[in-house]
């Protein structure tokens, strides 16, 4: 903030303000060939889904192109798309996780 003192001199003012540090969104991407059964596994292992949880978000995903696995800080949120990335790969599979500020 600038601030115009008594001689008409502006001094540049810290910002008060505290910022909260953005949150991402951590999204997975439908595609043709990767097993149902493998994307709820994913997101029993790396999101802590239970069955039915992971059965809803994977059938989202499948019948709507995307689906929200959960809402993380930057660094866990890149960490959760790499482990996804790399055991979908380990295992032959295309399925894509990515991440979006929300
Ligand atoms: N569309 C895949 C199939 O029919 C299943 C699938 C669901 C793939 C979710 C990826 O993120 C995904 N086998």
């Amino acid at each position: 903030r600038d601030q115009q003192g008594d001689d008409g001199v502006s001094v540049q003012e810290a910002k008060p303000s505290l910022k909260r540090p953005p949150l991402f969104r951590v999204l997975l991407l439908n595609d043709d060939y990767t097993p149902m059964e493998f994307v709820v596994d994913v997101l029993e292992t790396f999101f802590s889904m239970d069955r039915s949880q992971a059965t809803q978000v994977m059938l989202q995903v499948h019948t709507k192109g995307s689906g929200i696995c959960g809402v993380y800080s930057r660094d866990v949120a890149e960490t959760k798309v790499e482990q996804v990335n790399d055991y979908a790969r380990e295992h032959s599979h295309p399925l894509m996780c990515t991440m979006e500020e929300a």
